[in-house]
């Protein structure tokens, strides 16, 4: 792993609040093993490993029943420990791949059959070299003849830029961690105003995830700059936002976060069981269990 790697949490806390039954973490990432899936040449970072086992045994403490597994960028075009991780799962988990515009129907229709739901558009410059849009363009044709949609990572002073190309994909689009808006801004900021506008269209929903890595006060201070953000989603969007851990929370440079604080911060920003119904259950099963 890269010498300046932070790994995982080795014992977070048990959170104090109650998850809803059914409860889905739908974001979270499976890293090799490496000497069993290797990761891939193009990678921008070497993560630790973070196994299926360690996974499934984060998901049962903190009270979580299923989880969304995204394949991340270290990986690269190949899905084989994310396959290999939903084969396992016992249906509990649902994927979301990377592809290559050279994918064949009888791959995707075999990551169909294992689980995987959607394919992942990276825009995030550390993390990817650039894709054409043409090669996005044919990747999201073909897989929306199978019912997935498109999650899209990207940071907010590019979202202007990509509004266009976005509004013309033909699925519904998820926004990683709220299009990572800047909390320095405040909630006024043009970028989050622009973000806000997208939401109200029924095609685009997001994850209200990672106040670890979008504030700036941290976790002595609860992370509080950024609530307003994830709650003011919550809220105004309940039907189309969606809940991680981010585990095992890749390229963090400033702390590792504890887990079980991270799901506390659930009672911040879905305040009511209503809310917490539709944020951990109703959305992502509707979005990836009844697909
Ligand atoms: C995340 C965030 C990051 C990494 C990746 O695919 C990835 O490598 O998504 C990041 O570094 O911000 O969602 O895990």
């Amino acid at each position: 792993m890269d010498p300046d790697w932070l790994p995982f949490h080795p014992n977070p806390s048990k959170p104090t609040i109650n998850l809803p039954k059914g409860a889905v973490d739908a974001h979270c990432h499976v890293f090799g093993p490496a000497n069993k899936f290797p990761f891939a040449p193009e990678r921008k970072y070497t993560p630790c490993d973070a196994s299926k086992e360690k996974l499934f045994k984060l998901r049962d403490f903190l009270g979580f029943e299923k989880n969304v597994i995204v394949q991340a960028s270290c990986h690269g075009t190949n899905n084989e420990a994310l396959e290999d991780t939903l084969l396992s799962s016992n249906d509990l988990a649902r994927g979301v791949a990377v592809v290559s515009p050279q994918v064949t129907k009888a791959d995707l229709n075999r990551l169909d059959e294992a689980g995987v739901r959607a394919v992942r558009f990276n825009f995030v410059k550390r993390l990817v070299d650039n894709t054409p849009r043409e090669i996005f363009q044919k990747i999201a044709k073909t897989i929306a003849d199978l019912g997935w949609h498109i999650v899209v990572y990207l940071e907010a002073q590019d979202l202007e830029e990509l509004i266009p190309f976005l509004k013309s994909l033909p699925t519904d689009i998820v926004f990683d961690h709220m299009a990572r808006p800047d909390v320095s801004k405040g909630l006024d900021s043009m970028e989050f105003n622009l973000f806000q506008e997208l939401m109200e269209n029924n095609k685009f929903w997001c994850k209200t995830s990672c106040p670890e890595r979008l504030s700036r006060e941290g976790p002595e201070q609860n992370y509080s700059d950024i609530l307003p953000f994830m709650r003011l989603l919550v809220e105004n969007y309940s039907d189309r936002v969606l809940w991680g851990t981010d585990w095992p929370h890749p390229n963090m440079k400033s702390h590792m976060p504890d887990d079980g604080q991270l799901v506390n911060i659930l009672d911040e920003i879905a305040p009511t069981e209503e809310l917490k119904v539709k944020l951990l259950v109703e959305n992502p099963t509707r979005l990836y269990w009844d697909h």
